[in-house]
């Protein structure tokens, strides 16, 4: 199904007054406030093709209804997402959870409701029915160098669907890693993985990126090969230019500090980009800004001084992503919020003094740099989003015409109430 724009428009009718009188209240404290819009406008985030089904833990699967079937309904889906907030202009791939079997019936159906492909990610951490070799000891890393060759073909079989896409960066993430110690050797392991790596780098067209994913531990729980950005930012720090770090936010022990690693790899040249989610005890994959939206701030607070330092666009210089899905939201209600989420970080961090906070960092004056970026942080952006959703041809509020507009009941009817999509 698709959502005709009138509906919006007129939603956005019954709402106009009202948000006007909270537009004016903080647009009114506001320097820049056209520039700070615009970069709002042009700020998108790609929905994973996986999280638009509800998604599973090793626990147990509860299916809402209604879940896109194949991957044009999965198309459909983001075209709806993007039609009510107009910042999720992409889609990035898992395959072979979608196989964009035709390519280019695939990318006109996407063009068709604005949108493109994002980053395609490999899958080298499940058997597939009929593959001949198992990754049960690992994929890049094996030590079985016909292993090793399987998973590199299928890499480079990634990229080719990727090119008639028109995607421009492969992500790779590892499972591999070890269960107990003595299983594995771990400079072997991180020796044939580099190895690995670099013949798929050499299949990667000029224009392209490949995005090194890290995370610490989840499947394996004693060693993971690329467990942390200082393993990841080796290994693509010896691949070369086209490689980069990416990272997830789950993929972090409790108590890190995510924001410096970020200002740090920006700092390098090394940041891919990000896959956005929350979480309160490890690789949670929730909603993004429902446990820690201080610490998102935080991180948006980097990467708009560290880009601007650096002169980078902020809309477009690396990849934004989701990676979030559990069992409990409807899929497309849990992306609108994490958007939204997204993107008041990014206003709150737009919102920072910058001159006032460097002359408080050059005094010392560690009160008022904690005051300047709290009072960008504890200023209510809502509205300022929405302003730029209007502007924008979307939705003032996109969650209450979703509901309003009984979307997931007419896609039960059309999908059934028993339709339940590939992915996690
Ligand atoms: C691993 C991960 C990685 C996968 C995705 C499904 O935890 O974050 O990005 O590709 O989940
Ligand atoms: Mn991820
Ligand atoms: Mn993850």
């Amino acid at each position: 199904m698709q959502l005709e724009k009138y509906k919006i428009d007129e939603a956005n009718h019954q709402q106009l007054k009202d948000h006007q009188r909270k537009f004016d209240f903080v647009a009114g404290d506001v320097k820049n406030l056209d520039t700070i819009l615009q970069k709002l406008i042009d700020f998108n985030i790609a929905i994973p093709s996986w999280a638009l089904g509800t998604g599973g833990t090793r626990f147990g699967r509860f299916s809402g209804g209604g879940e896109p079937r194949s991957l044009e309904e999965k198309i459909e889906d983001v075209g709806l997402i993007h039609a009510l907030n107009r910042s999720s202009n992409s889609i990035s791939l898992h395959i072979p959870w979608d196989i964009p079997s035709n390519a280019s019936a695939i990318k006109a159906h996407a063009a068709q409701l604005g949108l493109h492909f994002d980053a395609v990610n490999s899958n080298t951490f499940q058997d597939q029915p009929n593959q001949e070799l198992s990754y049960k000891f690992g994929s890049l890393h094996h030590v079985d160098k016909a292993v090793r060759k399987q998973a590199i073909a299928h890499n480079i079989e990634v990229i080719k669907y990727g090119v008639e896409l028109d995607s421009k960066a492969l992500s790779v993430w590892l499972s591999d890693g070890s269960n107990f110690p003595g299983q594995l050797n771990m400079r072997g392991a991180f020796e044939r993985t580099l190895e690995s790596l670099q013949e798929i780098y050499e299949a990667l067209p000029d224009d392209w990126k490949v995005w090194v994913e890290y995370k610490p531990y989840e499947p394996n729980f004693y060693s993971t090969t690329i467990g942390d950005w200082g393993q990841s930012y080796l290994l693509s720090s010896k691949l070369g230019q086209k490689a980069q770090t990416l990272v997830d936010l789950g993929h972090h022990l409790q108590g890190v500090n995510i924001e410096q690693i970020v200002s740090l790899l920006l700092m390098e040249g090394k940041l891919a980009g990000f896959h956005f989610n929350d979480s309160k005890y490890g690789d949670d994959d929730l909603t993004v800004g429902s446990i820690n939206p201080y610490q998102l701030f935080l991180i948006f607070n980097e990467l708009v001084e560290g880009m601007d330092a650096r002169g980078m666009t902020h809309a477009t210089s690396i990849g934004w992503m989701i990676d979030a899905s559990h069992n409990v939201k409807d899929p497309i209600e849990d992306l609108l919020q994490s958007v939204e989420a997204i993107k008041i970080a990014y206003a709150q961090a737009l919102l920072v003094d910058t001159p006032a906070l460097v002359q408080a960092q050059q005094d010392n004056d560690v009160v008022l740099a904690q005051e300047i970026l709290q009072q960008a942080y504890r200023t209510d952006v809502r509205s300022l989003l929405a302003e730029a959703r209007l502007r924008a041809g979307g939705a003032l509020n996109p969650l209450a015409v979703y509901r309003q507009q009984t979307i997931r009941q007419q896609l039960i009817n059309e999908r059934g109430a028993k339709a339940v999509s590939t992915g996690l």
